[in-house]
């Protein structure tokens, strides 16, 4: 365990609520596909004086004094992002992946244009237009969806006659909760027929497509990637708008998140981000990003193996979405709870045209970022996915449960999360 001298010294509530949450990372296993653990030296930069300064503006163009180190730091973070993701602009600036979608919005569109993007329920994500959400009172989305849920295929047709009726202005690739690779060429091709610009939400996969395991939406021709800068990416909470070629697009973005929409930037998060962009840039996380996709294949192979359902078939990235309503009788949120109480996290998920409600869906989202981080390969993954259908299949059975929590704890602290990836 760290130590947190200070804080113990000085606040012992806070320090027992920091040392109980890493003492819950270290011995359960963490299967949320969108979290994972960052490096020592990652945190370290979170917890560094950094923190305690303003920096409005830009390197080179900022508002107040002393930005010697702040300027180094920033442009380390837009150059390493640039080379990461093979692009021409970085703002590394956005609080993190909503406000990123939010300033693009505001950057690209004027009220009441259109934007057309993945339903929420097909597995989009609420910042792309969901009517829970601000945005919505400004512009109008609306959504293409999956063809069939048993393969996960997008229906493009479909796209393409509600692009061509709606002329959105943005057309967004992008999702929190679906397992298969996108045809990024369809969308180009779909968004050019009506003028739109083309923007991946890569959030959940930027750490894939930066360690070359999944396609880069820039090679097949999109305009802007906006992405968180944990999840798969392995950094601190954050976010990033990237653009490639388009100056003009570049400098509406900047100007968007400073002055249009942020104030100062986080420092310490961005030099944070700098250190993580050099771990993703280390040939380490190649190695990595392909085992995130192999583990999932193994827990994929079981599931596959117990008939229990999967949304588009199985998976193609980091997470599966299993009906175990349909499959097993277990709501999502039962399953959720039953399998934290053997240790093992992940969360419930509605499920394409779910018939339960949000709070109580029929699927669950699990995935292998955080466990692959751990140093799991296939072997653990299937024992994993394994003791996931024992304790669902026996969710009410008491000793069953005592003995796969023991069993976890086991598996857990066999692989203690690393320190250090490089
Ligand atoms: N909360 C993140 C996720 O779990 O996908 C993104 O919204």
């Amino acid at each position: 365990m760290k130590s947190y001298s200070f804080i113990q010294k000085q606040d012992q509530d806070v320090a027992n609520a920091i040392s109980g949450e890493e003492k819950r990372q270290a011995e359960g296993l963490e299967l949320i596909p969108s979290e994972n653990y960052v490096s020592q030296a990652v945190l370290q930069a979170l917890g560094s004086p950094m923190t305690n300064k303003y920096s409005e503006g830009y390197p080179g163009k900022r508002y107040y004094g002393g930005q010697m180190y702040t300027d180094a730091v920033e442009t380390i973070a837009q150059s390493r992002a640039k080379e990461l993701f093979n692009c021409d602009f970085a703002n590394v600036q956005p609080l993190s992946g909503a406000p990123a979608n939010v300033a693009l919005y505001f950057a690209l569109l004027n009220p009441g244009d259109t934007v057309l993007g993945m339903d929420l329920s097909h597995g989009g994500h609420l910042t792309h237009g969901h009517p829970v959400t601000a945005v919505t009172k400004v512009f109008n989305f609306v959504r293409y969806k999956m063809k069939d849920a048993e393969t996960g295929e997008i229906d493009y047709d479909k796209m393409l006659a509600v692009a061509k009726q709606e002329k959105p202005k943005i057309i967004l690739a992008g999702f929190s909760a679906y397992s298969r690779e996108l045809d990024y060429k369809k969308f180009v091709d779909i968004a050019k027929e009506v003028g739109a610009i083309t923007v991946a939400d890569m959030a959940h996969i930027a750490g894939l497509i930066a360690g070359k395991a999944l396609r880069n939406p820039f090679d097949d021709g999109f305009d802007v990637i906006t992405t968180t800068t944990h999840k798969t990416l392995r950094g601190p909470r954050g976010g990033m708008i990237l653009t490639r070629e388009n100056e003009e697009i570049a400098q509406r973005v900047d100007k968007t998140i400073f002055p249009g929409m942020q104030g100062g930037p986080h420092m310490n998060v961005i030099a944070a981000k700098a250190v993580a962009f050099g771990e993703a840039l280390h040939p380490n996380f190649a190695v990595y990003a392909s085992q995130i996709l192999k583990n999932a294949k193994a827990m994929e192979e079981v599931f596959r193996k117990n008939n229990i359902r999967m949304l588009g078939g199985g998976t193609s990235n980091h997470l599966i979405l299993a009906d175990v309503f349909g499959s097993l009788g277990v709501s999502g949120a039962d399953a959720e709870k039953v399998l934290d109480e053997v240790g093992i996290t992940l969360n419930k998920n509605a499920i394409a045209d779910d018939v339960r409600k949000p709070m109580d869906p029929s699927g669950i989202r699990f995935g292998t970022p955080a466990i692959t981080t751990r140093g799991f390969t296939e072997k653990e993954s299937t024992i994993v996915a394994e003791k996931m259908i024992e304790t669902l299949t026996h969710k009410d059975d008491a000793s069953v449960k005592a003995r796969i929590k023991t069993e976890i704890e086991d598996l857990a602290s066999r692989f203690p999360i690393p320190e250090s990836f490089v």
